[in-house]
């Protein structure tokens, strides 16, 4: 019998090797990690984002937190990733300008490749020229913005607004997503998809695809 709760506190103590141990015990125990993550890890992140919220953590305490997902995270990677399903497409993904989170789009990357598509990652804080870059230079269907912050989510709009000046809007589908973006307002902005979480991130790439 799994414990989530336990694990979902050892990532709010920041306890990265108790966590890895639980993660790596639950996967040995035959867990789906899907399961893991939201049930076990997820919860865990998001309570130490409302107590640092509220102010009962601080920067170091949410520093810590994420550090001990991210460490779990790697166990389950390889999981979450596996695939023998043949190549879905091609897509680009980053954290946009001025955002430094990167948990929610590894777990979309993830899931992605464990998908069958074949992802790069440009990692965070990317400005709008690269995202260009990438575009004019890699032959992919799907380029996909992440935004953690309210501040961040004009970063958005910037790199639209970018792929519209340098002729390469038309050229790729966009799909965005993070906490605070809603559909409602990626609708509004411009972009082709959104997804609430990395499961609705894959039909939602594959949807986007199709069309
Ligand atoms: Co920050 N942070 N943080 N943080 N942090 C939030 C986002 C915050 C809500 C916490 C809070 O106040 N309650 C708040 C934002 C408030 C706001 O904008 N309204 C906040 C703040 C204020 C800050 C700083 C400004 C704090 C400071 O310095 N004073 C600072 C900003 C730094 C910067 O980016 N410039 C900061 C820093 C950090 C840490 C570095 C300590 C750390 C990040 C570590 C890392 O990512 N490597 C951190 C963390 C961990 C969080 C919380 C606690 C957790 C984020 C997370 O990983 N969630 C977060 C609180 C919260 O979100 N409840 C918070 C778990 C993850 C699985 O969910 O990322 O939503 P999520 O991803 C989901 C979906 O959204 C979706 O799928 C994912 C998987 O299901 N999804 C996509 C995500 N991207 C997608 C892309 C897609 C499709 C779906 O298509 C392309």
């Amino acid at each position: 019998m799994v414990d989530f709760a336990r694990l979902g506190q050892n990532i709010l103590d920041g306890n990265a090797a108790g966590a890895k141990e639980l993660t790596r015990a639950a996967l040995e125990a035959k867990v789906a990690p899907q399961d893991i993550l939201y049930k076990g890890l997820v919860p865990g992140i998001r309570k130490a984002g409302d107590l640092f919220g509220c102010g009962q953590f601080f920067l170091p305490e949410l520093l810590v937190a994420a550090k001990a997902m991210s460490a779990a995270m790697e166990i389950l990677e390889p999981e979450l990733s596996r695939t023998n399903v043949p190549s879905a497409g091609k897509c680009v993904i980053g954290t946009v300008k001025g955002d430094l989170h990167d948990i929610g789009k590894n777990i979309v990357i993830m899931m992605l490749r464990g998908n069958g598509w074949q992802v790069t990652d440009l990692g965070v804080d990317v400005e709008p020229k690269d995202f260009c870059a990438a575009v004019a230079k890699g032959n992919f269907q799907i380029l996909g913005m992440s935004a953690l912050l309210t501040t961040t989510m004009a970063s958005v709009g910037e790199t639209i607004k970018a792929l519209k000046a340098a002729g390469l809007r038309d050229r790729i589908k966009l799909m965005v997503g993070g906490a605070p973006v809603t559909r409602e307002w990626a609708e509004k902005i411009g972009v082709d998809g959104y997804g609430s979480d990395a499961a609705e991130a894959v039909s939602v790439a594959e949807a986007l695809t199709r069309k």
